[in-house]
């Protein structure tokens, strides 16, 4: 069990974009894991390899009651947008920060699993936000680049002034 150091925002490595994965071999199996652990002790319901400065298109999200359903999305694309909805979200790595932003209510979703095989998933409520939030995160986008310039400011003044004090 290796748990791995997750960025805080605006750490700028949280805005890159990441690379699609071409080898589905032993080092992603054991990236994907130390992934998962991190999401777990978090806790969270969802983590993106940009979140541990890993720029590969790899998520991990659960988000079952029982935290005991592990989906693994690789190289993951929506391939369809149904409806709206508005969620209050958070972040791992905008620490102690709720915001609403409007996502799809369904998506379907075409990607790999770990083992390489092509599937696809259609998804409705937190499912769809999260895979939503974390495929953002693919791209190099956090859920503040949703909210006003004023609000953004005054996020990054407050968690600027937690890192320094934690230094
Ligand atoms: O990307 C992340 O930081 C993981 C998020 C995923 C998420 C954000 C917003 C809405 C749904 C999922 C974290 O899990 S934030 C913590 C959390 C926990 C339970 C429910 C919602 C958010
Ligand atoms: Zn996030």
């Amino acid at each position: 069990m290796s748990l791995l150091k997750i960025l805080h925002y605006p750490d700028p490595r949280l805005k890159k974009v990441a690379a699609p994965v071409t080898k589905f071999d032993n080092a992603l199996r054991a990236l994907v894991a130390d992934m998962a652990d991190t999401m777990y002790a978090a806790p969270g319901i969802g983590l993106a390899a940009t979140q541990v400065d890993c720029h590969l298109r790899i998520v991990v999200i659960d988000v079952s009651e029982e935290r005991n359903s592990l989906l693994i999305l690789i190289n993951a694309k929506i391939v369809r947008k149904d409806g709206l909805q508005v969620f209050e979200e958070g972040c791992l790595s905008v620490p102690g920060i709720y915001e609403k932003v409007e996502r799809a209510e369904e998506i379907t979703v075409e990607y790999f699993d770990l083992a390489g095989n092509a599937q696809t998933l259609t998804a409705s409520g937190l499912l769809a936000v999260c895979i939503q939030h974390e495929l953002d995160h693919l791209e190099g986008k956090v859920f503040v680049d949703y909210l006003s310039q004023l609000k953004q400011m005054r996020i990054k003044a407050k968690l600027l002034k937690h890192a320094r004090a934690d230094m």
